[in-house]
């Protein structure tokens, strides 16, 4: 963990003779530990965040293969992605791209938030392997013209799958680079038909406590919940990810399918989404729930509004070595140009 001189005034200036030594925040989990902080409550357990990864570099491993939209006579204009050996097929590789260095494989899949696996960054690695991706549904309602339910199978067949490498930032202010793969949310949205009503939308997260240990324990109030308003919930940018690294989705990461708001705080991200449900208010999302002043629904990135325990100014990139220092923390996490303006007129320090 990164301790900030609180006399700095810019703590993106920090100097690598600041970063506390891997020892001592070993030590501060342990005293966390045996204070029983871990049990105390959610808000304080998502504090307890990035410890530091010793590993650097990462390099693109699989490649995507562009599908034309020809007819296939199946009712489809373009060839389906297929899923084979755990490798998905027949992806798209898009013009989304950080243009960044990408996170390695290893810290991707081994540094996880999945609270319903366990608290610690390596319990979902570790805890998830009773976990069954397949077969999936999820199941659809609330302000929608009739319930609909669609098996994963079909889901990743509605539209072209892409690859987005997206920036991913948890509102602990640790950072990855991520190639994802999934299709837009909206071609979701749009099969679904949503009434005129529908002015949010809420996905709920599976909560089996036979194959996830964590949802044994009321670490948070299961089953997990996250939200959007519509219209972030139709921007291009907004994935249903259902893959990563040419891969299906590992458990931790969320498998089968997960959310990826690449503009927002990781945790807008639910994973294994078991339900979709439309609705004219806003939902009460899981953080939000857990700690009102701490985790908002918005959760934009947003550097000029700190979490009331840290800063959110910069955040520690996984991977990139135990002295690598901080990256500036970017408005809407680099991604202004794309949604700024779903956000024009609104005060982003209360509506955080
Ligand atoms: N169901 C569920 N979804 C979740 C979480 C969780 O605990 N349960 N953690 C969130 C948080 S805080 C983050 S940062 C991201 C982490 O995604 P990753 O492990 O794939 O990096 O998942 C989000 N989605
Ligand atoms: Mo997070």
């Amino acid at each position: 963990m990164l301790i900030i001189n609180p006399s700095k005034s810019n703590p993106a200036d920090i100097q690598p003779s600041e970063i506390t030594p891997r020892e001592a925040f070993e030590d501060r989990r342990s005293w966390l530990k045996a204070a029983g902080f871990t049990l105390l409550s959610g808000a304080v357990l998502h504090s307890k965040f990035a410890q530091a990864a010793t590993v650097t570099g990462g390099e693109t491993k699989g490649s995507g293969i562009l599908v034309g939209r020809a007819n296939q006579g199946n009712g489809l204009t373009y060839k389906p992605a297929v899923v084979s050996g755990g490798k998905i097929n027949g992806y798209v590789k898009t013009t989304y791209g950080a243009g960044e260095k990408l996170t390695k494989y290893e810290d991707v899949t081994t540094y996880n938030n999945y609270y319903e696996f366990g608290t610690d960054k390596s319990d979902p690695a570790q805890n998830s392997s009773f976990f069954k991706p397949r077969p999936w549904s999820i199941s659809i309602d609330g302000e929608v013209k009739k319930p609909k339910t669609i098996n994963i199978d079909d889901l990743m067949r509605l539209a072209p799958l892409e690859e987005r490498i997206y920036r991913h930032r948890c509102v602990e202010a640790w950072s990855m680079v991520v190639p994802w793969i999934g299709l837009p949310l909206s071609e979701l949205i749009k099969w679904a038909e949503p009434t005129g009503n529908a002015k949010y939308i809420e996905f709920i997260s599976a909560n089996d406590p036979q194959t996830m240990p964590g949802a044994r324990v009321p670490i948070l109030d299961w089953p997990y919940v996250e939200g959007l308003r519509m219209d972030e919930a139709m921007n291009p940018l907004t994935l249903l990810a259902v893959g990563l690294y040419g891969e299906v989705l590992p458990n931790q990461n969320g498998a089968p399918v997960r959310l990826v708001v690449p503009w927002k705080y990781g945790f807008k991200g639910a994973k294994a989404i078991v339900k979709i449900r439309f609705q004219e208010k806003m939902p009460l999302t899981t953080w939000a729930k857990t700690g009102p002043s701490e985790y908002g629904f918005y959760a934009n990135v947003n550097p000029n509004v700190d979490h009331p325990r840290w800063t959110q100014s910069s955040e520690k990139r996984i991977g990139a070595g135990l002295f690598a220092g901080r990256v500036k923390t970017l408005m809407f996490n680099g991604y202004s140009e794309q949604v700024g303006q779903l956000y024009a007129g609104m005060d982003l320090k209360k509506f955080f």
